[in-house]
């Protein structure tokens, strides 16, 4: 089987590479990425030499790039490349509209013109909006998109199931709570917390810090998107999570106790513009019919990541200064 990821580089796309091509050794791996700010080939130092594993820079959004790398006769997509930063989409929406949206577009339409077997759009629970203090997200909840970024997942979620509804085109649409675990960009809550906490920065909490999230070890999300890949009845969506609902107060906090750093470093600040207050996921139908079970308790998956950070700190201290450009630059070429 030839699997094309897209956005291969980045936090989830580059756990799911190593995940597979560890799962499935017969399997070959194409990951196209751009290398936006939130690609890093160093993630994926483990593999970069395994005869299974390409790497090919490029963006989902050109048509002609697109083209190239399905001339090579793909079997499966798995699509996760996209802006994936809330607080980036309220500052320049429009990347998100030309990734998420078109590039989306572009690449079911080389997928229905060479024909794949699978095409899986990983999707996140933010595209049904905000819930109250109960009740889950299920997979059929309406789409209420709150965020310029959520709104343009909806919107490639949507023509990924109008080509299946339309021409066919063997679909799954996967839609996952909050992940957290090795390789996230320091942008994000977790590590955001731990590498600031580490250099006893401010910890910048939005709002009441009440909202709550629910999060899921990254490791997990993969078995999940796996499981789909094998046996998602086309067409389908299946929502993933671990029923691991905390408030970032709470998780704020946690990593504060595991690293010995007083809670006065934080800072409350003015909230996020639209900000979800609860999200909460569902996973009965993943697991009753794809037989999917998260392997990762919280407590102790928000322990490894810690140190996964605390034994990394090279690495995102290299992303944090924008020198991880230079590792690209020697392994690819100048471009
Ligand atoms: P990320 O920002 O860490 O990685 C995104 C990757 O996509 C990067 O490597 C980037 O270079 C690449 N990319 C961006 N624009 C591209 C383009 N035009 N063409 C090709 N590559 C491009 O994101 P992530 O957290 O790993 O999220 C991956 C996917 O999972 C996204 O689709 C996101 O919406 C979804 N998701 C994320 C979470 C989460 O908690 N992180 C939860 C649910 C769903
Ligand atoms: O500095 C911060 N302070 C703060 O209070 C940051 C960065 C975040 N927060 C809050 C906002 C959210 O309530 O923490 C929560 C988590 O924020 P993010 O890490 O930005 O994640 P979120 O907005 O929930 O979106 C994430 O999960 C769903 C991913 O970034 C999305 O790509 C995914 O779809």
């Amino acid at each position: 089987m030839k699997l094309m990821v897209t956005g291969g580089a980045g936090f989830i796309g580059s756990n799911f590479v190593m995940y597979m091509l560890k799962e499935h050794p017969g399997y070959e791996i194409v990951n196209m990425d751009a290398l936006t700010y939130a690609g890093n080939l160093e993630n994926l130092k483990s593999i970069e030499n395994n005869p299974n594993y390409t790497f090919v820079q490029g963006d989902i959004a050109d048509m002609e790039e697109v083209d190239r790398v399905f001339q090579q006769g793909i079997d499966v997509v798995v699509n996760f490349a996209a802006e994936s930063h809330v607080d980036r989409s309220i500052l320049e929406p429009e990347i998100f509209v030309n990734t998420n949206v078109l590039g989306t577009q572009v690449l079911l339409d080389a997928a229905k013109q060479y024909g794949v077997t699978k095409f899986v759009q990983v999707s996140t629970d933010e595209v049904y909006g905000s819930l109250g203090e109960t009740g889950l997200f299920t997979e059929t909840t309406p789409l209420a998109p709150n965020s310029p970024y959520s709104a343009s997942k909806a919107g490639g979620d949507l023509l990924v199931r109008a080509y299946h509804e339309t021409f066919g085109l063997p679909i799954n649409i996967t839609r996952c709570s909050n992940n957290y675990g090795p390789f996230q960009f320091p942008e994000k809550l977790i590590p955001l917390i731990i590498s600031r906490a580490l250099k006893d920065e401010a910890l910048p909490i939005y709002g009441d810090g009440l909202n709550i999230r629910d999060w899921l070890y990254v490791e997990d999300h993969c078995s999940a998107i796996d499981l789909v890949i094998h046996d998602g009845v086309n067409g389908e969506v299946y929502n993933i999570g671990g029923n691991n609902e905390r408030t970032n107060l709470h998780i704020v906090k946690t990593i504060l106790q595991e690293l010995g750093k007083p809670e006065s470093l934080i800072t409350y600040v003015t909230d996020r513009p639209g900000h979800d207050r609860r999200y909460g996921i569902d996973p009965a139908k993943i697991t009753r019919e794809l037989g999917w079970k998260p392997k990762h308790h919280f407590e102790t998956g928000i322990q490894e990541t810690i140190q996964w950070y605390l034994n990394h700190q090279e690495w995102w201290t290299r992303i944090q200064s924008g020198a991880y450009r230079e590792y690209v630059n020697k392994q690819y070429g100048d471009r």
